[in-house]
């Protein structure tokens, strides 16, 4: 289904980041992303889950990443993955730091939510992980989209299992999930590098963790027939200088 005019927008994507500490070079590849946010100046930033390694991050670095996110000012939509999955220690439950950024929003609903921008015509869906024992489907229970003249924007973490449904690992998306979601674009997390997963009817990417794939997916959504996808790579430079201080 085709909607109505939708003005063009830009989407920064990324995911699998793994922050754990300062200094080292997950939280460079954090600073490198920030450096490319302001670059790029997208409208929305995605980040499709694994911000965090782990859930017991320091509350210094989970402040850090909380104000660097609300100072980009764009809105910053955060899916919870496996890494840094809604448990009830997760970074993500400790609102104190999360409660006065009125422009990150994190998907915390376990059966999926959908987070509406009135201001940029877009709506979201994500599926949290909410714990290190479930699996989930990432795409599993998508709605259809709404005929609000939306750009319509789905995020998972998980792992592209093709058009075999039943391959015994955890996180599964189907080829299937992905045409039949009939969105805009899926924003995908969980793997290493930058790939294209389907160009058409759906486009769906995995952005690639910035430490392995050396930068962030750029998403140009232009119009009905066409959504431009790229990688934009850190400024090689900038990541050697930020490695040798
Ligand atoms: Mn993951």
């Amino acid at each position: 289904m085709k909607d109505k005019y939708k003005p063009p927008r830009r989407l920064l994507h990324t995911s699998d980041l793994h922050l754990q500490s300062f200094n080292d070079g997950a939280c460079r590849d954090f600073e490198a992303f920030l450096v490319a946010a302001g670059q790029t100046k997208p409208d929305l930033i995605v980040i499709a889950g694994d911000l965090f390694d782990h859930h017991r991050i320091g509350n210094d670095l989970i402040a850090y990443v909380a104000e660097s996110l609300k100072r980009l000012v764009v809105p910053a939509i955060i899916l919870p993955g496996n890494h840094d999955c809604l448990e009830p220690t997760s970074p993500y439950r400790q609102s104190r730091f999360w409660d006065n950024c009125s422009n990150i929003h994190i998907f915390r609903e376990p059966d999926g939510e959908i987070i509406r921008l009135d201001d940029l015509a877009i709506t979201l869906w994500g599926k949290p992980i909410t714990s290190y024992s479930e699996d989930i489907a990432p795409l599993g229970g998508i709605p259809h989209r709404k005929g609000n003249g939306d750009w319509h924007i789905a995020v998972a973490h998980g792992l592209y299992a093709g058009d075999e449904g039943n391959v015994s690992r955890s996180y599964l998306i189907t080829r299937e999930d992905i045409m039949c979601s009939g969105w805009d674009y899926v924003a995908l997390g969980h793997m290493n590098l930058f790939k294209c997963i389907c160009s058409a009817p759906v486009k769906a990417y995995y952005s690639g963790s910035p430490a392995i794939s050396g930068g962030v997916a750029i998403v140009d959504l232009i119009d009905d027939t066409k959504i431009d996808v790229r990688q934009y790579v850190f400024d090689v430079n900038s990541r050697i200088a930020a490695e040798t201080t």
